[in-house]
């Protein structure tokens, strides 16, 4: 009877894998997505998606030169092959990336929500799944920072859910908001089925001071800090390679972790910084 047993520990070991993740401020089209690829992250969030009053969801441009694209409406994707097969490719090949996560604001999700609602015959909901076949997407995170709305935010949830998508969040206040989310997102849920299964917590800017520890009491759920690395637009919160170590390693100590990340690509190029060097420390400290 013994060979059994062989699956549940090896199912538990894959859940049980460490998070070493960043997100990509930076246009996908012209980031060095090889980096990326084989710098030791195994989850990539890209920034900077949103939906319009129509349920049309768009990848904003923050980088000088590239221009917002419209990704789906009316049920299909059409932000065109290259970027798909571009954002496709983060996954396949020579890549340590096994999720790929969306990252959001929280703007027309209470109208759309209300007005048709979350159904399944829906614009927003045809565009979400068809934007998740075209990608290849796992995930969609919440980078709320605004709005706030539990009751939309839920429905919104729970129609990714039955997407396919899991549910990220990426708080850097509001704690007691983003416990009411999870809990009722993950009601009655086993713990391999959670629907909200993770929290990047901002630990820079606005969440300067926030304690990983103290969040995952609070939440009753592990977290991954992340951290901004060294840049010019907000200076006094970039972080060396080597201080993050010493940040990520401190709060494993006190305890444990769901591994680590970093905001954002678009800084590691534009300061010549080495991402080998940040996605090491993430390797070490979270193997
Ligand atoms: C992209 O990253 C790879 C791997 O780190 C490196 O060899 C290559 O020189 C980089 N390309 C550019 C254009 O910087
Ligand atoms: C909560 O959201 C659901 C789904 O969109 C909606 O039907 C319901 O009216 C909302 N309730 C409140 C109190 O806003
Ligand atoms: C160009 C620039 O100002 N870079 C700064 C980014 O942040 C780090 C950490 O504070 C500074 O050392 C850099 O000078």
């Amino acid at each position: 009877m013994r060979p059994l047993l062989l699956f549940p520990i090896i199912y538990h070991l894959a859940l049980a894998a460490n998070i070493r993740s960043i997100f990509l401020f930076k246009d996908v089209m012209k980031s060095n997505t090889t980096a990326l690829k084989t710098s030791g992250f195994n989850t990539l969030i890209m920034f900077g998606v949103g939906i319009l009053g129509n349920g049309d969801i768009m990848y904003y441009s923050n980088t000088p030169g590239s221009q917002d694209v419209r990704i789906a409406s009316g049920g299909a994707y059409v932000g065109g092959d290259a970027l798909a097969q571009k954002v496709r490719s983060l996954k396949t090949g020579d890549t340590g990336v096994t999720r790929l996560e969306i990252s959001m604001n929280a703007q027309n999700v209470k109208n759309l929500m209300t007005t048709p609602g979350p159904g399944s015959e829906t614009p927003l909901y045809r565009n979400f799944q068809a934007l998740k076949e075209a990608w290849a997407l796992d995930a969609v995170n919440n980078d709320d920072e605004s709005i706030y709305d539990l009751n939309s935010s839920v429905a919104f949830g729970r129609m990714l859910g039955r997407i396919g998508y899991k549910y990220t969040i990426a708080p850097y206040t509001n704690a007691q908001f983003w416990l009411n989310m999870k809990n009722q997102l993950n009601q009655g849920l086993r713990e391999q089925d959670l629907l909200l299964d993770r929290v990047y917590l901002q630990c820079y800017d606005g969440g300067a001071n926030n304690n990983p520890p103290g969040w995952q009491t609070f939440l009753g759920m592990k977290v991954v800090p992340l951290i901004w690395v060294i840049n010019d637009s907000k200076p006094v919160y970039g972080v060396t390679a080597a201080q993050a170590r010493t940040r990520f390693t401190q709060w494993h100590q006190q305890s444990a972790l769901a591994g680590g990340g970093y905001w954002n690509d678009y800084d590691i190029e534009k300061m010549g910084l080495s991402y080998r060097d940040y996605g090491n420390v993430l390797s070490s400290v979270f193997p």
